[in-house]
């Protein structure tokens, strides 16, 4: 993705700025920018940057100046300092949802999540009644807060399917959710007098639950997977994954991602979207990592002395943020350490444009117009996001 590169470049500039910043800013530019230079190829080093390819130039630009070429100190970099006290101002949204088949302990992870080092500082979530069985398709939010930075985390249980008999169509519930909240973003930004910051209810991430078989992708799943990969960003997951062996486990995965890949199941990080070789070293490492193999728990329990997150069992306590235990630990530094930003930007620059395109082509054929249709009370229609599925 264009905007996550981008996104890993400031990271890296902030360093170097952030280096800089602390020289004396009273010398001579040009000493000044030497002095620049040299901080940067001594930060460089230490963070093992790779040399960064030379910038694309448009067409029409004269070339690139950089540096060591201007006259004086121009002050550009200081448009990060300005982003990140815009940024900081309010909370950005991240909409995380779960799904899967009854009992596997969807609700019982979004606990996890909450209480684990996602947000266990920040606040004190009020989950200590027994997780009951999920009937209702439901969202749970917190403001988390870091260094000034604010996160609105929000989760959206759904309830388990497999209960019926008959299982047909079970997961047009959970499609018509994630395209009534792209319908509901794409008429806010149709509005003639659109709001600065639309509000972004849109499911970035959808984690899928797998039961621990040990054996094949089962065809409700293969059948769920295929239609939510096509408008969401999915990250499979193995439930209740203390029920397996580490051989067991090693195995079952390995066929999960034979059988996502015979059945052309688009799960995230895809391959597609890589932006340059940093990004395919990273997200190779991912992909020969999932389906991640969780345990859920809303229990602490002591440990030496700690308090850690757990399953009590006969044999001892599996502890869920320990990675020797499980890959729970990597679950939540995928989603929000390390690919928050970008599962944001594939939301909206694949996910949402492909939904947006595809609406305004119908709006356009119907000849009526997207916001003749419904823009009048303001309100997205059910029968507008139907009519996707
Ligand atoms: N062994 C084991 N049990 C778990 C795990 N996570 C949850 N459970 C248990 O599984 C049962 C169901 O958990 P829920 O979190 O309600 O499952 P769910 O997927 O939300 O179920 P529905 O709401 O019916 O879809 C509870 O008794 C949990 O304590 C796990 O990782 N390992
Ligand atoms: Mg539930």
């Amino acid at each position: 993705m264009i905007l996550a590169k981008r996104y890993t470049n400031i990271q890296r500039i902030s360093l170097i700025t952030e280096a800089v910043q602390e020289l004396d800013l009273e010398l001579e530019q040009p000493v000044r920018m030497e002095e620049e230079r040299e901080v940067e190829l001594q930060v460089e080093e230490e963070h093992e940057v790779e040399k960064e390819s030379p910038c694309l130039v448009e067409p029409n630009t004269q070339g690139v100046i950089r540096g060591g070429d201007l006259f004086g100190y121009v002050g550009i970099e200081a448009v990060l300092d300005q982003m990140k006290r815009k940024t900081m101002k309010s909370a950005f949204e991240f909409n995380i949802m779960v799904v899967g088949q009854s009992g596997l302990g969807k609700s019982t992870l979004v606990n996890t999540l909450f209480k684990s080092k996602v947000s266990r500082k920040s606040c004190t979530p009020n989950y200590e009644e027994k997780i009951s069985k999920t009937v209702h398709l439901q969202s749970i939010s917190h403001i988390i807060e870091e260094k000034g930075v604010k996160m609105r985390l929000t989760v959206i249980d759904t309830p388990g399917f497999g209960d019926q008999i008959n299982n047909e169509n079970c997961w047009e519930p959970i499609v018509m959710y994630i395209n009534e909240q792209y319908e509901k973003y794409l008429k806010e930004e149709l509005h003639v007098n659109r709001k600065r910051r639309i509000p972004d209810t849109r499911v970035h991430c959808c984690v899928y639950f797998l039961p621990a078989t040990g054996h094949r992708l089962r065809p409700i799943d293969v059948e769920f997977m295929k239609r939510l990969g096509k408008i969401v960003s999915i990250v499979p997951v193995i439930a209740k994954a203390d029920t397996l062996t580490m051989d067991e486990r090693l195995e079952f995965k390995q066929r999960i991602r034979q059988d996502l890949q015979t059945h052309g199941i688009r799960v995230y990080p895809q391959k597609e979207y890589d932006e340059d070789t940093e990004d395919r070293i990273l997200n190779n490492k991912i992909r020969e990592n999932i389906p991640f193999a969780v345990v859920g728990t809303d229990k602490e329990h002591q440990v030496n002395g700690n308090k850690v997150l757990g399953r009590k069992t006969k044999w001892g306590i599996i502890e869920v943020e320990n990675i020797e235990h499980c890959e729970f630990a990597n679950l939540r530094d995928l989603l929000i350490r390390s690919h928050l930003q970008d599962l944001k930007d594939v939301t909206h620059y694949i996910h949402y444009e492909t939904y947006r395109v595809r609406r305004l082509n119908e709006s356009n054929i119907s000849g009526l117009g997207l916001s003749a249709l419904s823009l009048e009370n303001g309100t997205a229609e059910k029968n507008d996001a139907e009519s996707q599925l």
